[in-house]
């Protein structure tokens, strides 16, 4: 049983997209009061937005999560004012916010080199202070990604996606525009009749060698990241991008499309993902649908008519495989259901991590104490 779980949560959820750190900034020098000296300023705690930089190897990088500045050098005779203590700096992607555990905003991160001091170093002891130095700030900091959606429709041209939002979200999509980046994907909202609102993002199509940055493939996958989960589009019927190229069935559909994520970035597999199987009021489509179900169970079985290179290292396992038709509307309510289920048992699976964390400082709070 035990597995199970730990097997579910290799597969989703794994997506590094909020981490919370403890910081604190150095305490101050102590003054120094037969001369009048002032002690230095402790150091202050940074995050600062960097190019090249994921979540997850922030997390690796500081596997506890704690980030403490210098602390100010006390004044001497030979030096009055002490020095400062060391700043420290954190490098975040872009695109992020930070909070603070209340859920205040100290700041967005949203270019390259963008900045905000999480914890102030205390100031240095002075003739003020009699001469005694006072203490950093100290507090628990939230890094959350900016996400432009709840989920994000992955599908090569032609599979439907514009068709799909527009059919979700009953309403001509919106064109979107975000600080942190230059495109403008369409975001569809979707409704429930408890008024809840869940946003689609529909990029621009993904191609066969997105990876090797043709076409809008890269910029394309770019925001991929920036949804909590994936929404596969594919014909039922398989697609042609072009008559010089081959012909791919919906099964190739999935794998490449898996491919190209994977070879762009492999994190963006470990988020939970929905397959929609599209066209599905055309020519023999049940058999296909029935043929596609039964080659995403045995994946392995089926990729000798793939290429090589286009064979994904691990095949992406589905929460929920469902046949849709924009043309009749066939499918779409369930689709409506099943998105809005996949998204809130992830919303549960994040309220706990983040308690847990929570209560886990609490307690630690709490031993402090008594020793
Ligand atoms: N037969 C059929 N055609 C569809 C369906 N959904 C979309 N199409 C057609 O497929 C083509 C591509 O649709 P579009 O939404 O633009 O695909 P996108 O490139 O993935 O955004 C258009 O000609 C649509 O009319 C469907 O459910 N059934
Ligand atoms: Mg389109």
């Amino acid at each position: 049983m035990v597995y199970v779980s730990r097997v579910f949560l290799r597969k989703y959820g794994n997506f590094v997209d909020n981490l919370r750190f403890y910081v604190h900034g150095g305490s101050g020098g102590m003054g120094l009061p037969r001369l009048g000296g002032r002690g230095g300023n402790g150091g202050d705690v940074w995050v600062v937005a960097s190019k090249n930089v994921t979540l997850k190897r922030v997390k690796e990088q500081n596997p506890g999560k704690r980030l403490v500045a210098g602390v100010g050098q006390n004044s001497s005779i030979r030096a009055l004012k002490g020095e400062k203590g060391k700043n420290v700096e954190l490098l975040v992607p872009v695109g992020i916010i930070v909070t603070n555990d209340n859920g205040q905003v100290l700041g967005h991160l949203n270019a390259e080199s963008d900045r905000v001091m999480v914890a102030k170093g205390g100031s240095g002891g002075s003739f003020h202070s009699a001469f005694q130095p006072h203490k950093g700030q100290a507090k628990h900091i939230r890094l959350d990604l900016k996400l432009i959606a709840d989920l994000g429709l992955v599908g090569f041209p032609n599979a439907g996606k514009s068709s799909l939002l527009t059919a979700l979200s009953n309403a001509t999509p919106q064109i979107a525009s975000y600080a942190f980046t230059t495109l403008r994907p369409e975001i569809g909202k979707v409704m429930y009749p408890d008024h809840k609102q869940i946003s689609v993002a529909d990029l621009p199509g993904l191609i066969e060698g997105a990876h090797m940055n043709k076409g809008m493939g890269h910029k394309f996958l770019k925001h991929v990241e920036r949804t909590k989960q994936l929404l596969f589009v594919v014909d039922v019927s398989g697609f042609q991008l072009a008559t010089k190229t081959a012909f791919r069935s919906a099964f190739e559909a999935v794998q490449l499309l898996t491919k190209e994520l994977e070879l762009y970035k492999e994190e963006l597999l470990t988020k939970p993902a929905l397959l929609v199987v599209n066209k599905m009021d055309l020519p023999e489509a049940e058999e296909k649908l029935e043929k596609l179900k039964e080659q995403l169970q045995n994946p392995e079985d089926f990729y000798d008519q793939l290429p090589e290179d286009m064979i994904p290292k691990n095949y992406l396992t589905f929460k929920h495989i469902i046949p849709v038709s924009t043309i009749t509307g066939l499918g779409i309510d369930h689709l409506k259901s099943s998105i809005r289920q996949s998204l809130d048992e992830d919303a549960v699976k994040q309220t706990e991590g983040f308690h847990q964390e929570k209560l886990q400082t609490l307690k630690s709070k709490a031993l402090q104490h008594m020793l």
